[in-house]
Parts: structure tokens; C-alpha cells; sequence
């Protein structure tokens, strides 16, 4: 009887500028920039058609304070919709959106809700089929109102301790109390340590949902059934960097007397980020690898059931193709490579973006019949081996090369350089140094 939904989102990151896309082609730019607000749009469709009791955003809604009108005329369309609907919605702002000014042009409406620098509880009402009005949850937030906050504002939900729960909810217990919080639980590295707070402070509240936001990918940290509060974060409505590939959206959350008993996610995203490594070993010319590129590229728009992708491609393997690569650049092999997936993905009726191709591939030799054979060849090849296996070369080459130009830049390239990299470095020296030595040789063991 008091079963309901509502929806939780986080990481919109609206009028993001793309600079890296835009110096490659304003075509894709635009695609790019324009994917966010579809993301929005489809993130209001989905309240609609699942009949949303309310909706959370929980910070970074836009990618700046000083974010211009139209990102922010876009977020009050898709509310003020809302609201006509019946669908009130919570809105946190995080490190990128802070409390500022970005708000001010537009006439709100009352069923949109701007949480202040301290928490507070709003109720939300719905109809029940009788006819009475009843209180079917209170949700809880606070805004940051500068980007850089190092505070635990979990501590200040425990400060504004919810009100009971028989004062809000309809009957004992039933009204969902749901908190919503941009922060970073448990120290998450690769996002900035804003509002820093533990599993622990999340558990010592009587919430039944925490509505997280700030990092991109999403996370059920406590899932339905522990006892403890239900802890998610959505992940960001929409990739925006070759580093948020895969699936991102939202998390529709089903309520059943009174508790949260699953939290459905759903990708909301129209272009999809995807990186991934290609083979050359068996490739023996150019027109196949761009067949392969289009098939893998087919395989991941149909397993995202999207028509828009952007890719990132690494060549590797040992093969045929390894010499003409090297031939060709990589200027010359991204143009060709782009444009051929262009026109590929166009006659399919889609869009696919060659956001960038490294090619890691190796000369077709083979190279345990080369080490047997001895020689400066087979020198070589030990050493790029040990070099290879050793993480300790690093440090020794990055010592050497401290002594010999002691430069911070030169420092901090070298600190940049982690283990993955170090063995791809060693690798293309490594094949770098066969094409100069075997070349002349006449097809040297492939
Ligand atoms: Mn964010």
C-alpha cells in the first residue's frame, strides 16, 4: 500500500566544455556537449514512465558556478516539468556547483527544492487513493557553499538529528528517511577528498537511504537487507572522458513498507565511452583492420544498445601490419581510421567517434627464435626482458637521468610514469631497436 519509487541522480556536470574533443573536430564537440542535457531529458522521461514519487540530484549538477544560462535554463525546464507532473525534486549542490549565484534568473517552483548550507528535512507528501494526503518520506541535504569543503557534513545530519520517525510518517515507521550527501566515503583516490566521511558516520544515522553523489562510477556501498541504511552513489548521468567508459546514469530506488528494497540502476548516457585493445597479429592489411575496428565497434554500440560511441583504441600484437603503422604516423593513421569509422558507422545510422589510436604493436619476428640465436640480437631482447620484469630499472633510469639534467620537469615526467607505462616504453624500444638492427636483413624471421 505504501509502496512508491523515487529516483536518485548525481554528476550531471551540465555545460561541461569538452576542450579536448573541440580541438579535434566541431562536430564531435557538439555531439559531446550536447549529451549531458539529453541525459537530463531522459532522466525526466524515466520519472515520468515509472510514476517518480521525487527526485534526488545529489550534487555537481552543473560543471561550474559560473556556468552560463543555458545549462541552467535546461535543468529548470526539466524541474519546472516535473513539477507540472506532480514530481517534486531535492537538489544538493556539490564542489563544482557550490551556492552561488547560478540559480538566481529563473522562477522556481515550490516543488523544487534547494537544500542551504545546513541540513534540513523536507517531507513529501502523495495522495493515496482514498483521497488523504499522507507523508510518505522526508528527505534531508546540505549544499556546499564553496568548492572546496573538507568538512564531515555527515556529522551535521547528526547535528540536525531527523525528526522521529512516528512525528513524520504516516503509522509507525513508515515514512522513508532519505539523506542526500556529495562526499567522499572512505577516501575514494581518484576523486578530490571533499566532505571526507567513513561507512561508519553513514551507519550511525537513522536514514534509510543515503542519495550520494561525487564520484563518477556508480557504487552500491550498503545494498538493501544489511540492516543498515542503504548507501549509493548513482555514478554521473553521462560519460564525458575517455576515462568514464561504460554504462552511467541513475538509480531508481523501489520503496516497500517503508524500507528500501532495491535499487535499480539505469543508464541514461546517449554517447558511451569505450576503450578497448585491438590484435594485430593475424591483420594482413590496412582495410582489415578497419574492418575489425567497425565489427568490435558494431559488437559495443549493440551490447550498449547505443547508436552513439565515443572510442579509444590501442593497437597491439605482433604482426604484419606493426611496419606500415610505423610508416604511417600516428597523425596520418588517426585521420584515415577516424574518418573510415565515420563513414561506417554512418551507413549503419549511427555516430562513432575515434577519440584517439595509440598504436603499441610489435614487428612480426619471432623473437624466442631470435634470443637463441645470440648475438647483439639476442643482447637486446634479454635486456628489454629484465628491463621489462624489473620496476626497479625505472627508478635506476630515473636517477640517471635526474644526475644528468636535474630538472623538475624532468622529475616530474618521470614520476608520472607508472608501472603499466614503464613496460609499454620498454616495449616500443624494445621493437624500435629490432626495426633498426634486423632492417635490410630481408624479412627477418617473420
Ligand atoms: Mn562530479
Amino acid at each position: 500500500m505504501n509502496d512508491f519509487c523515487f529516483v536518485h541522480a548525481a554528476d550531471l556536470h551540465l555545460g561541461s566544455p569538452f576542450a579536448g574533443l573541440i580541438a579535434q573536430s566541431d562536430e564531435a564537440a557538439s555531439v559531446v556537449a550536447s549529451a549531458p542535457a539529453q541525459a537530463l531529458d531522459a532522466l525526466v522521461r524515466l520519472c515520468q514512465d515509472r510514476s517518480a514519487a521525487f527526485l534526488v540530484l545529489a550534487g555537481d549538477v552543473f560543471d561550474s558556478p559560473s556556468v552560463g544560462i543555458r545549462p541552467q535554463y535546461q535543468l529548470y525546464s526539466a524541474l519546472s516539468s516535473l513539477a507540472d507532473m506532480g514530481i517534486p525534486s531535492f537538489v544538493a549542490c556539490g564542489n563544482h556547483d557550490p551556492m552561488g549565484s547560478w540559480r538566481s534568473p529563473f522562477n522556481w517552483s515550490d516543488a523544487v527544492h534547494f537544500f542551504g548550507p545546513e541540513v534540513e528535512w523536507v517531507p513529501v507528501h502523495r495522495r493515496a487513493p482514498q483521497g488523504d494526503v499522507e507523508p510518505i518520506a522526508l528527505v534531508g541535504g546540505i549544499s556546499y557553499p564553496r568548492a572546496e569543503v573538507f568538512d564531515n557534513l555527515a556529522l551535521g545530519f547528526a547535528r540536525n538529528a531527523t525528526p522521529p520517525r512516528a512525528a513524520a510518517g504516516s503509522g509507525a515507521g513508515t515514512c522513508l528517511r532519505v539523506g542526500v550527501l556529495h562526499c567522499n566515503v572512505g577516501g575514494v583516490a581518484e576523486h578530490d577528498n571533499y566532505a571526507p566521511c567513513t561507512i561508519d558516520d553513514l551507519c550511525a544515522l537513522d536514514l534509510d537511504y543515503w542519495a550520494l553523489g561525487h564520484v563518477h562510477q556508480h557504487r552500491v556501498l550498503i545494498p538493501p537487507g544489511e540492516g543498515r541504511p542503504v548507501a549509493v552513489y548513482p555514478g554521473c548521468t553521462q560519460g564525458r572522458n575517455p576515462r568514464e567508459t561504460g554504462p552511467r546514469g541513475c538509480c531508481v530506488v523501489h520503496v516497500s513498507q517503508g524500507r528500501v528494497a532495491h535499487v535499480e540502476f539505469v543508464p541514461l548516457d546517449t554517447v558511451r565511452w569505450t576503450a578497448f585493445d585491438l590484435d594485430i597479429t593475424d591483420l594482413a592489411g590496412m582495410d582489415q583492420l578497419l574492418d575489425t575496428l567497425t565489427q568490435r565497434c558494431a559488437v559495443e554500440a549493440a551490447e550498449a544498445s547505443r547508436d552513439a560511441l565515443a572510442v579509444r583504441v590501442r593497437l597491439v600484437g605482433r604482426g604484419a601490419l606493426h611496419r606500415e603503422l610505423a610508416r604511417m604516423g600516428p597523425v596520418e593513421l588517426g585521420t584515415w581510421l577516424r574518418d573510415g569509422l565515420q563513414d561506417e558507422a554512418q551507413a549503419r545510422g549511427q555516430w562513432w567517434w575515434l577519440e584517439s589510436v595509440k598504436a603499441a604493436t610489435r614487428p612480426p619476428i619471432d623473437t624466442a627464435a631470435l634470443a637463441q640465436s645470440g648475438g647483439l640480437v639476442a643482447e637486446l631482447l634479454a635486456e628489454a626482458d629484465r628491463l621489462a620484469a624489473d620496476d626497479g630499472s625505472l627508478a635506476e633510469l630515473a636517477s640517471c637521468l635526474q644526475q644528468e639534467f636535474n630538472h623538475p620537469r624532468v622529475r616530474a615526467v618521470l614520476e608520472s610514469i607508472s608501472p603499466g607505462d614503464w613496460r609499454d616504453l620498454v616495449g616500443e624500444a624494445e621493437a624500435l631497436a629490432l626495426d633498426l638492427l634486423l632492417d635490410g636483413e630481408g624479412g627477418a624471421g617473420a
